[in-house]
């Protein structure tokens, strides 16, 4: 029994010396002092000895136990610690590396025209509003004075989804809702995606963003929208600058104006950009016709209104003078990257 118990003592202290890890350690301290372990079997077969002979095998066994837990413990503490090097090693970071090279974002220059746009007009007290842009026919031409078969209504201008769903040809259903909705005052702007089914050139795109306005309330002129338009334009193109009416023609207003401003290249002397004319288009506008108010369920003959509506891709290529509508679909980040 003094000889296993040599043995194993000295086993231990060489498979000591050859364990790698942690891991390896603990199987090796289970082996020899877990409870079915070599030195505690021992301890077990001690209660067929003599009992004259059991202190003195008991003293060894515990010398041997005292032993070899040192020696496991200096054991453990130098494998922790060489661990804890390989992994502090393996998670270093170069802080000297350079980064890692982040391109920021830009707002499309159709975004931020139309924000700026939206916040004057929020500053003269107006509220947003958005509407679904698949939309009921009802909404999209019948209250606009737009009855079947009107020329605007073509197949050639309009998606239709069905007889009587419409991808949304303007904004304006989403005041004819408002209208059907609520009573005046009513002071709205409706800026949002709009589609028409055009082929995709120079001046045209199937998809494109309007933003119109609508003001209802009792004695509303058109004095009124001259002046609100004087006032945006001055804000968005630059101080001076203001409106030339032009007679027009919209189904949902009477009468109606087309609206300039002097153009910003020749500043009216005439050049090619307006065509020799000095003034560019900027949007539409008009009173709202009455027929459009009482369809809609308010009182023509206690309420008047304005509404007018602009393209906001036309009022961005203006305001940033950008040379073509193309620009603004390819998303070219040479050209979106200059309106960071
Ligand atoms: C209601 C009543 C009246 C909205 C208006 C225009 C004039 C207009 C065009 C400008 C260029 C559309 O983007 S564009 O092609 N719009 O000229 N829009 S008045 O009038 C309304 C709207 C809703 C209930």
């Amino acid at each position: 029994m003094e000889n296993s118990i040599r043995e194993i003592r000295e086993k231990a202290l060489a498979g000591l010396a050859e364990v790698r890890d942690t891991a390896g350690l603990e199987q090796l301290r289970v082996n020899i002092l877990g409870k079915k372990g070599e030195l505690t079997g021992i301890l077990r077969g001690m209660g067929q000895l003599p009992a004259d002979k059991r202190p003195a095998m008991g003293q060894l066994v515990n010398e041997a136990r005292a032993a070899i837990e040192e020696a496991l413990e200096r054991r453990l503490s130098e494998l922790r610690a060489r661990e804890k090097d390989a992994r502090l090693k393996a998670e270093a970071i170069d802080v000297t590396l350079p980064v890692e090279k982040r391109t920021m974002g830009a707002v499309h220059p159709v975004f931020s025209c139309m924000e700026e746009m939206i916040d004057i007009f929020v500053g003269m007290g107006y509220e947003v509003v958005e509407g679904p842009e698949v939309e009921f026919d009802h909404y999209n031409f019948e209250l606009l004075n737009l009855p079947k078969n009107h020329p605007a209504r073509d197949a050639q201008d309009t998606f239709y989804v069905d007889d009587n769903i419409v991808l949304r040809t303007h904004t304006s259903p989403v005041q004819a809702r408002i209208m059907t909705t609520r009573r005046p005052p009513i002071r709205v702007i409706c800026p949002g995606r709009v589609y028409r089914a055009d082929e995709a050139d120079a001046t045209h795109s199937p998809v494109f963003h309007q933003m119109e306005g609508l003001v209802i309330d009792e004695g509303v002129t058109m004095g009124d929208l001259k002046g609100t338009l004087d006032q945006f334009a001055a804000r968005l193109f630059g101080e001076g600058v203001s409106t030339r009416f032009r007679p027009s023609y919209f189904p949902f207003t009477e009468p109606s104006a087309e609206v300039d401003i002097p153009c910003a290249n020749c500043k009216g002397a005439g050049c090619r950009m307006c065509k020799g004319t000095g003034f560019i288009e900027v949007l539409g506008s008009g009173m709202v016709n009455p027929k459009v108010l009482d369809m809609c369920g308010i009182d023509s003959r206690r309420y008047s209104g304005f509404a007018f509506g602009m393209g906001i891709e036309r009022m961005a290529l203006l305001k940033y003078n950008i040379p073509g509508l193309r620009l603004m679909y390819e998303n070219d980040l040479r050209f979106l990257s200059q309106f960071r």
